[in-house]
């Protein structure tokens, strides 16, 4: 079994908000990019997530027990603070560490991406921990990943700069939505049993995914209103994001089954984690230079 701090913290679990920040990065970096402040953005990341997944596993003790191991990142029964390997009082004291590390690193880098680390930071905590605990509230739990992903796709892109534009960022928000909403279904059966009322257990997971449509629907208006308007940069990444949702949303409504739903992690974590990579690489091919589409 994997170590116990590494079963705290989650890492596998961090893709998820790893592709909203890489492809901030990606699409903010120009050549006048500092590499060092890159590297700080990575390391305030991490510790933005392992303060965020450690004060959800002290939150989530009890009911982590409960977990059979399904759709998830790993059991949640053999969370160390669930198995007692842990105690609260170590995990708090490493939350801190990690919550004023993401702040230290943040601060290294500009005044924006500081404030949003500290916002994201502030999301991860009343998402998890009482009394607000808003992953137990129907849309609260959606509202916090939405925010949270949001955000830091502005983090990332600030570190550059590049393609700040307000379509750019409300299409970052809806389609952390989208991408959110089949994830608290695959929750549900657990959620329900645990007595977590979220969004799929309240409304129903049919419900929860039909309200993918809508939204699909407004994020491809934003992405040709992108693709229509903008640089050479930015219709690539318009037209990726039409042909990557319009199938998943159709694919996810049609993979519901009673109140199941069929999908396997790894049609989130594979795709995510070679987009976050393609991101990450094209950057840094335009920190060095190597590659332009736009001129800053
Ligand atoms: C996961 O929240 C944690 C973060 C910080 C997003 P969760 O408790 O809703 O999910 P899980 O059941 O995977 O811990
Ligand atoms: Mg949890």
């Amino acid at each position: 079994m994997r170590s116990k701090y590494v079963r705290l913290l989650r890492p596998i679990a961090w893709i998820t908000f790893l592709l909203p920040f890489s492809v901030g990065l990606g699409l903010g970096i120009t050549p006048d990019s500092n590499l060092l402040h890159i590297i700080f953005a990575f390391i305030a990341f991490s510790c933005w997530m392992s303060f965020s997944f450690i004060v959800n596993s002290i939150a989530d003790k009890d009911v982590d027990k409960l977990h059979n191991g399904r759709s998830k990142d790993m059991n949640l029964a053999y969370q160390p603070i669930a198995t007692s390997e842990i105690t609260e009082k170590e995990a708090l004291y490493l939350s801190m560490i990690f919550l004023f590390s993401s702040l230290f690193f943040a601060w290294l880098i500009n005044p924006l991406f500081f404030l949003l680390i500290l916002i994201v930071d502030g999301v991860g905590y009343i998402y998890s921990m009482p009394p607000t605990r808003l992953k137990a509230r129907p849309i609260g739990d959606i509202l916090c990943n939405t925010a949270a992903g949001g955000l830091i796709f502005i983090a990332g892109l600030s570190i550059g700069g590049a393609n700040m534009f307000p379509l750019v960022i409300l299409g970052a928000f809806v389609m952390t939505s989208i991408f959110y909403i089949p994830t608290v279904v695959t929750d549900h059966e657990f959620d329900k049993k645990a007595g977590i009322t979220t969004s799929a257990v309240y409304f129903s997971p049919k419900k929860i995914l039909q309200a993918m449509y809508p939204l699909t629907a407004l994020l491809v208006i934003i992405a040709l209103i992108i693709l229509l308007t903008s640089n050479l940069e930015l219709k690539v990444f318009a037209s990726i994001v039409i042909i990557y949702t319009i199938p998943s949303t159709l694919v996810v409504n049609m993979n519901l089954k009673e109140e199941r739903l069929f999908i396997h992690k790894n049609w989130i974590l594979v795709p995510f984690t070679l987009i976050s990579i393609a991101s990450v690489g094209y950057g840094i091919l335009k920190l060095f230079g190597l590659l332009i589409l736009n001129s800053y």
